[in-house]
């Protein structure tokens, strides 16, 4: 018998999103960090059914819903991808709001969803732009230098932002959609490296890489390459990778709370993000815009060799 699943995909700022809204696991009740690792220990094959190939790729971002602890909560989210699991996932909150609009379960406000870091704050804006809250964010550690093979010494701020990432300045390539292929073997040399070299944020991976440039459109702060944990490079700015940004620039005394900062991708999407304090936390906020591209079902027939997915 086929198995169904009913998805919605998305992108936002050219990254996709693949929400399933009907026939993904059951993860049952209690903290979303332990529904997360039950997916990870009894439905991994669901997750690589849904975003690797033959149907997805590696740029797909999975979401799962399910139902929130926090009754104030519209849904729990877990985000994945062709390898594993996420913290938060900003284009992917984006894209599950425009999701949520798109089945005509929220209105133009606020709404909370929970993830498996913390909970965090959507704002349909109308139209196709969602505001996000997302859990706060940090810098770790400034500058530090790591040595990549057949490229010499980078230095890289560690920063929290929802997922861990490596964030480097010095690395010496323009930031550039013709670029992609340097861009791609540098910052895999680099996740390499960190793996090499055991270099950890405090005993957590460091999963995700972003090289920073400038870009040649004055109203645009800064232009980032994000090398995410499957290998593929983020299309949209990435959301928890600026957040990380943010909180990089607000430790160094560039960027004061509540100004602006807008983030380009290397393909030219934007969001545009600030701080925010509320109470004794500072918040980062990400703008971005996201299109519904496909409501569709995904068929499990029981005589696919590749029913679940190409994987390991
Ligand atoms: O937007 O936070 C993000 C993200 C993480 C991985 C891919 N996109």
């Amino acid at each position: 018998m086929a198995k169904h699943i009913r998805v919605i995909d998305s992108h936002t700022g050219g990254e996709p999103t693949r929400v399933i809204v009907d026939g993904g696991p059951d993860l049952g009740a209690g903290p979303l960090a332990t529904q997360r690792e039950r997916f990870q220990q009894s439905f991994d094959h669901f997750r690589s059914a849904v975003v690797n190939e033959p149907r997805g790729s590696e740029v797909f971002v999975g979401a799962l819903l399910g139902k929130p602890s926090n009754p104030l909560c519209t849904a729990s989210v877990i985000f994945f991808n062709n390898v594993g699991y996420l913290g938060m996932c900003g284009h992917g909150t984006i894209g599950v709001v425009m999701t949520l609009a798109h089945l005509g379960r929220i209105q133009p406000g606020l709404i909370r969803l929970e993830t498996p870091v913390g909970e965090v704050e959507a704002e349909w804006l109308g139209g196709n732009r969602v505001r996000i809250r997302n859990v706060p964010s940090y810098r770790l550690a400034a500058n530090v230098p790591l040595a990549v093979p057949s490229h010499g010494v980078v230095h890289g701020d560690i920063a929290w932002g929802g997922n861990w990432f490596f964030l480097v300045d010095d690395h010496g390539l323009a930031i550039d959609r013709a670029n992609v292929p340097a861009l791609m073997s540098l910052s895999s040399r680099i996740r390499h490296a960190l793996q090499d070299q055991h270099m950890t944020a405090n005993g957590a991976e460091i999963d995700h890489i972003e090289l920073i440039g400038p870009s040649p459109k004055p109203e645009v702060n800064a232009r980032n390459f994000v090398l995410c944990p499957g290998m593929a490079y983020d299309r949209s700015p990435c959301g928890t990778g600026t957040s990380a940004k943010l909180a990089c620039l607000h430790a160094d005394g560039k960027l004061a709370l509540g100004d602006s900062w807008i983030q380009e991708s290397v393909i030219g999407s934007r969001f545009e993000g600030c701080l925010q304090q509320h109470g004794d936390t500072v918040y980062p906020y990400i703008t971005g815009t996201a299109y519904v591209n496909a409501d569709t079902t995904l068929i499990i027939a029981g005589d696919d060799p590749f029913a679940w997915g190409i994987h390991d």
